[in-house]
């Protein structure tokens, strides 16, 4: 990138695709912004987003290929993985070999790693983590409209006068999204918010009623909610004959319960119930907003289609302001969705089940085989590589020994399987562990391809790094595995241009409007045309309207063009048991992004929340003897983990919450998927993550530690342990079962790494603590705090030592005495990552007097910036109020 000129790319977390702009100064200083032509985002980027310069350092970056833990060249490398697949099917046939993938793919990446597989390989074993993610999504979609149509777009959001979200915590998961939604219900604010989630997350800060249901309660609500539309003469009788199928089946069934039953099986009151139904019953202008609290449950596809059946029986779907919307976690979900990345789907949005669709794909693509049936879905296919039918898999771009249920089985799959190939960015992940053969592929700012966002839009990823190392674009790697299989001809691509332009020409192909995927407009496009692409949301057939909603006409993809109603079942199933009596819930924190290979490495992002945690209501808490910030161990019959006790009124009674994002490289057993079973959705194959029946108890630490360290510390022997990046290095949270050890012991192997380091020490018997410190010249190489409770030392004060300057022995002692040297006040949690602003600043803002969002933010700069921390600074702004009024 020539210094002064600034390149488009798409932020790769979420699913709303924000655009950024990456611009070097004319002094050489790269600096990211939002880019305010973008239409998702108009200029705007989440803390996530506006921190994205913090994670791509090379340190920790897999930049050689290597085989069995060793450096090795790309040729040898790749000839092991081309010859070993290649053997493997000549002994065993197609299906003995598999490839898991993921919707962090680029769509030219996940293009040829399926065209390989399905058309090349002749088998569908390709699945990808998009199982975990949006497989209950797509079933409900094919189910209802017959093909996997996101038919709004996110001006609908804007447009409409209510909008539900269903299992969303859109404010920390889709935080643009919300601040657009938030936006224009500041402008509107007679617009309606409802959030229907178990738990009051920070989402519910703009919602005007929360309904708190029970665990998975939302096909009965939904169900209920079809009954009433019924019953209050709101269905569009004119277009349920007209453009539907099933009505009278589905509305049979959903009576199955009265309102009060429905109430009664979900928990919430029979009045709120309706007060939510007569909204929705009144409101023509409805988006329905769904995502994992909808898809990662065994009635997954049952939720998506009882909350479509609300849509097709009231007419809201396709039209400015209405529809049901299922927005997408990771940044190319829907591009994996659009290349047929499920092991059973296609590509282009064609089925694998049509013969007429397979022989389709086979002569478009000119390749020796076609897989003739569905492949292994996700747990399958690990359960087929521990009993053996599997003996290869290529993993890439997903770390599924943290992120899929029962991680134990995982692991032991990959333990069993004869040769298990991993491309990822990071020397440092779970999975990495299990790698035969490891590939260092090119990470975002290096790769150049495309992604398509939850409204359809498919953005340009552009390259303004140079590739380190021995890196490569995972595209190039899987071409020159499928040329050393010997494909040369179909894997010859030059460039993402040239596997973009196919993709494009295939879903065009003799398609005549038949299929809803339909991007032969850009089939054409040249490399200069390709690099200029603007955002551009799909269809854009080559002929005819581009973009825009679908379903507008009230026709579908099913064979006699009518959305299809579907019978459910309203039921709540309720899983905890005698020993398991709570139930476990699972989900994203703020400002990481799951397994934390790269959020891991911002010291910003690190400090929202720096270890894992459950959070548990405050009632059962004391009922179980458990106190905030304890140290508690959380089982299923499953496994167990160790994370710290957050006490919150948030959470439901019954009910307890787990982040997903520590891995064993930032904790010593936190990783959530060790509780959750592999139990499955029986449409999608997509895992109950959401729902496992758990019990916590207090583990009885006897001894609690805290440190801060310049490098990052490796083997820490501790019972517990937590480990997150802050500025000038590494902050370790510590519990101890048995205060057995030789302390000073410990504290040289983790704190004095050169001999010529200082270590000063203090025992306070009688409050029985310890502290120590070592210096090397005037600088803090690591302090270590011990106690027989949970060390109250100053999180902040004790980070910003690392960064201090320490020429007298009264400031060297100073630390050990543990207590904030006068003059710095500790900031306490961090609540903005942008300004780096705390806790105990906004309570020191409230207090003196400032009673909004804007007071806090003239004065301490906090939620001025990307903004995600303004439902927090709402939050404390009422608990201080409450508090003054008690
Ligand atoms: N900060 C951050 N943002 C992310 C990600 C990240 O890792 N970090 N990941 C991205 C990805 S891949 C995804 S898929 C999305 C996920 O985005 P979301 O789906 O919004 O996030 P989750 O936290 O998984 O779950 C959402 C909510 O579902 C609720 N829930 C649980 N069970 C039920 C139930 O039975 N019914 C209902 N109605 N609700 C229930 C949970 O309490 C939770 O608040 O986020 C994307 N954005
Ligand atoms: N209990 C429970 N489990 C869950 C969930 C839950 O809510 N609860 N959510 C599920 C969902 S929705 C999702 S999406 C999954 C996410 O789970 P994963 O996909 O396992 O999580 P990531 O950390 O995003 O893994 C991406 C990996 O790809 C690497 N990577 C990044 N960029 C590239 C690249 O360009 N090329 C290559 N080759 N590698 C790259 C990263 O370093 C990282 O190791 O977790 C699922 N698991
Ligand atoms: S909302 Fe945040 S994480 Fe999602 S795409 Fe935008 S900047 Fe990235
Ligand atoms: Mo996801």
């Amino acid at each position: 990138m020539a210094n002064g000129s600034a390149v488009a790319t798409t932020c790769p977390y979420c699913g709303v695709g924000c655009g950024v702009l990456a611009e070097r100064s004319a002094g050489g200083a790269l600096s990211l912004r939002g880019d305010p032509d973008h239409p998702a985002n108009s200029g705007r980027l989440c803390s996530k987003g506006a921190a994205l310069l913090e994670t791509i350092g090379l340190e920790e970056r897999l930049l050689y290929p290597e085989i069995g833990g060793r450096r090795a060249g790309w040729d040898q490398a790749l000839d092991l993985v081309a010859s070993t697949f290649s053997r493997t099917i000549a002994e065993h046939g197609p299906d003995s070999v598999a490839f898991y993938v993921s919707g962090q793919l680029l769509t030219e990446d996940y293009y040829v790693a399926n065209k390989l597989m399905k058309g090349f390989i002749g088998s569908a074993n390709i699945d990808t983590n998009s199982r975990l993610c949006m497989s209950s999504a797509v079933a409900g979609h094919r189910r209802a409209f017959g093909a996997d149509t996101v038919p709004g777009t996110y001006e609908d959001l804007e447009l409409a006068d209510l909008v539900v979200l269903v299992g969303s915590n859109l404010a920390w998961c889709h935080p643009v999204l919300y601040q657009r939604l938030a936006a224009a219900k500041a402008k509107r604010p007679e617009m309606q918010i409802v959030l229907i989630d178990p738990r009051r997350t920070m989402t519910a800060d703009i919602a005007d009623l929360h309904l708190a249901i029970r665990a998975d309660g939302d096909v009965a609500l939904f169900s209920g909610l079809l009954t009433f539309l019924a019953d209050h003469g709101a269905v569009a009788r004119d277009y349920v004959v007209s453009s539907t199928s099933g009505f009278a089946q589905a509305l049979a069934a959903a009576r199955a319960l009265s309102l009060d039953e429905t109430a009664a099986l979900i928990g919430l009151s029979p009045s709120r119930l309706l007060a939510f139904y007569q909204l929705f019953a009144r409101t023509e202008k409805t988006v329905t907003v769904f995502s994992q609290g909808v898809n990662q449950s065994s009635a997954g596809t049952d939720k998506v289609n009882a909350i479509i059946n609300c849509h097709l029986a009231t007419g809201r779907v396709g039209r400015p302001g209405m529809g049901p919307f299922s927005v997408t976690g990771q940044p190319n979900a829907m591009g994996g969705r659009e290349v047929g990345g499920l092991a059973n789907m296609l590509a282009a949005h064609l089925e694998i089940e049509n013969p007429v669709d397979r022989d389709r794909v086979r002569r478009f693509w000119r390749g020796p085989a076609i897989a003739s049936r569905p492949g292994l879905k996700a747990i399958d296919l690990f359960q087929a590589l521990a009993d053996g039918r599997v003996k290869a898999i290529w993993i890439m771009a997903t770390n599924p020994v943290v992120s899929m249920p029962d991680v134990a089985a995982v692991e032991e799959a990959l333990e069993t399987c004869p040769f298990v190939v991993v491309s990822d960015v990071s020397s440092k992940t779970d999975t990495l562990r299990f790698a035969d053969v490891a590939l260092p592929a090119a990470a975002w700012g290096e790769k150049d391809g495309t992604v398509t966002n939850s409204e359809r839009r498919i953005s340009r990823q552009r390259a303004f790094l140079p590739l380190p190392g021995e890196a490569r674009p995972d595209w190039w790697i899987v071409c020159d595995v499928a040329r050393r299989m010997g494909f040369a001809e179909a894997f010859s691509y030059v460039s993402a241009a040239a596997i973009f332009a196919e993709h494009a020409a295939l879903s065009a192909f003799e398609n005549r409007g038949a299929r809803d995927f339909d991007i032969g407009g850009l089939a054409g496009l040249d490399e200069t045309q390709y690099e200029a692409m603007a955002p551009t949301q799909w269809p854009v057939p080559a002929e005819g309207a581009v973009g825009g909603r679908l379903f507008s006409d009230g026709r579908y993809f099913t064979p006699d063009r009518k959305a299809r109603f579907v019978a459910l079942r309203p039921t709540a199933e309720a899983r905890a048991s005698r020993d398991f009596p709570l139930i476990l819930n699972t989900g994203r924190a703020r400002d990481h992004w799951h397994t934390m290979t790269r959020t891991g490495k911002s010291a910003r992002l690190s400090q929202h929340l720096a270890e894992p945690y459950v959070e548990i209501h405050p009632a059962d808490a004391r009922r179980i003897g458990i106190a905030d910030a304890d140290i508690v161990r959380v089982s299923t019959s499953n496994g167990a983990i160790l994370v710290r006790a957050l006490l919150s009124n948030r959470q439901s009674r019954g009910a307890i919450f787990v982040p997903i994002h520590w891995t064993d490289q930032f904790a010593a057993a936190a990783r959530v998927d060790r509780l959750v079973p592999a139990c499955v959705d029986p449409h999608s194959g997509q895992p109950a993550s959401k729902h496992a029946a758990a019990r916590i108890e207090r583990f009885a630490a006897a001894q609690y530690g805290f440190a801060v360290l310049r490098e990052r510390p490796s083997a820490l022997d501790a019972d517990y342990w937590a480990l997150a990046r802050c500025v000038g290095g590494w902050r370790v949270e510590l519990a101890f079962a048995r205060d057995d050890r030789d302390w000073p012991a410990f504290a040289a192997r983790h704190l004095q790494k050169r001999p010529d380091a200082q270590m000063l020490a203090y025992h306070d018997v009688g409050a029985g603590q310890q502290r120590f410190a070592c210096f090397a010249g005037d600088r803090l190489v690591g302090a270590l705090f011990l106690a027989a409770e949970p060390v109250a030392v100053s999180r902040d004060w004790a980070v910003d030592q690392l960064g201090a300057e320490f020429s007298s022995r009264g400031a060297r002692l100073a630390i050990v005495a543990g207590r904030p040297a006068r003059g710095l006040a500790d900031r306490g949690r961090s609540i903005c990552s942008c300004f780096a602003v705390g806790a105990n600043q906004i309570a020191a803002a409230i207090a003196a007097g400032c009673a909004s969002v804007e007071e806090i933010g003239a004065k301490t700069q906090a939620g001025t910036n990307c903004g995600s921390c303004r439902a927090e600074i709402k939050a404390l702004i009422e608990r201080s109020a409450l508090q003054a009024a008690e």
